[in-house]
């Protein structure tokens, strides 16, 4: 109920300092009884809360829960993650977020989900996203830009996750051209980005993320597998998903202000920073034609530069890329 989530969003915000009876019972508006039965369930939900006699409540340690309160509590943005909707189990978080896009809710609202049963990733394919272990999430943006740029925002949502890793686990993670974050060359992020547009108009833009955090190889399946890893398995420590979620959203929002403001340029500097595949050979396969050569780099739009052995430059818009030898 509300009055256990705002209990828990106090002591969350508390940290390790001590919240008294007094306190709690003056901001809830409750008896010490009523105090004691609400902490009673959040034992149970999984939180270790120490009682000491005149000085109160605080938690020692939190279950990793994506909750809204969870993710809120770390929250520092200012409108990326200020409306979160939290659903135990979904079929996919996109397609939520579509619909709340539809109804009109306001820029930065974030649909997250402990679990996805239809998952999908680009092309109809499916996206692995078992219980309690990744971060599904997708992220409504209203950027008042062309068409045509909308490419650039899975560039930059790219550089924020690979960002974001690095900053609460120590990984160093690689982006592959467009959509794939890759550790040691498994695939443990995939970003998925649809649109709402109208002709050149742009409503909405849903980006949707896929994390794999404390997944372990048997949590994947056979076929995915091989090419597949996670922060845990590459780590060997399990992550608080909510801490990465908010570090997520901190630094999409610091790059998405720049991008509106300044544009592509940092962007694109960051991106290449991270790229795993320029200056390699990939093949390409496009919806018309295949392709091989060497990844020259990225324009300023976002769009793929590959050289092929005559020396041909092809603008690459949207594609599935393959590096001989990973
Ligand atoms: P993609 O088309 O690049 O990747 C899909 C392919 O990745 C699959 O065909 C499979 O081989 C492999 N794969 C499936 N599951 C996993 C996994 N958990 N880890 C690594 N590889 C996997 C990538 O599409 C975009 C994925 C976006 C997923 C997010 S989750 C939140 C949001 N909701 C939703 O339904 N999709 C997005």
């Amino acid at each position: 109920g509300k009055m256990r989530q705002h209990l828990l969003q106090m002591l969350i915000e508390n940290g390790d300092t001590f919240v008294s009876g007094q306190q709690i019972s003056d901001e809830l508006n409750c008896s010490r009884t009523a105090i004691w039965k609400h902490i009673t369930e959040l034992r149970k939900e999984g939180y270790v809360i120490e009682a000491v006699q005149r000085k109160g409540y605080r938690i020692v340690s939190s279950p990793d829960r994506v909750t809204e309160h969870e993710i809120s509590a770390r929250l520092k943005s200012d409108v990326l993650g200020k409306n979160i909707v939290y659903e135990e189990s979904v079929k996919s978080t996109q397609e939520i977020a579509q619909k709340l896009s539809y109804e009109q809710k306001p820029e930065g609202t974030l649909v997250v989900a402990d679990e996805q049963t239809g998952g999908r990733g680009r092309l109809g394919r499916p996206w692995q996203s078992p219980k309690g272990t990744g971060i599904w999430m997708s992220l409504i943006l209203r950027p008042e830009i062309p068409l045509q740029k909308t490419p650039q925002l899975t560039l930059l949502a790219a550089v924020s996750v690979t960002k974001a890793i690095y900053k609460v686990t120590g990984l160093h993670a690689e982006i592959k051209w467009p959509n794939d974050i890759l550790i040691n060359g498994k695939k443990t992020v995939g970003i998925l980005t649809e649109l709402q547009a109208e002709s050149d108009r742009v409503h909405a833009v849903i980006i949707g993320i896929g994390l794999n955090v404390n997944v372990t190889v048997e949590d994947f399946n056979e076929d995915v597998r091989k090419i597949a890893t996670s922060l845990k398995i590459e780590s060997g420590n399990e992550t608080k998903r909510a801490d990465l979620i908010a570090a997520i959203l901190e630094e999409i929002e610091v790059l998405y202000r720049e991008y509106l403001n300044k544009g592509f340029g940092l962007i694109k500097l960051l991106w290449e920073g991270y790229a795993h595949s320029i200056g390699r050979r990939i093949k390409v396969r496009t919806a018309s034609q295949q392709l091989e050569g060497v990844a020259k780099g990225i324009t300023d739009e976002g769009i793929l530069l590959l050289e092929d052995d005559n020396g041909k430059v092809h603008s690459i818009y949207s594609a599935d890329i393959e590096i001989p030898g990973t």
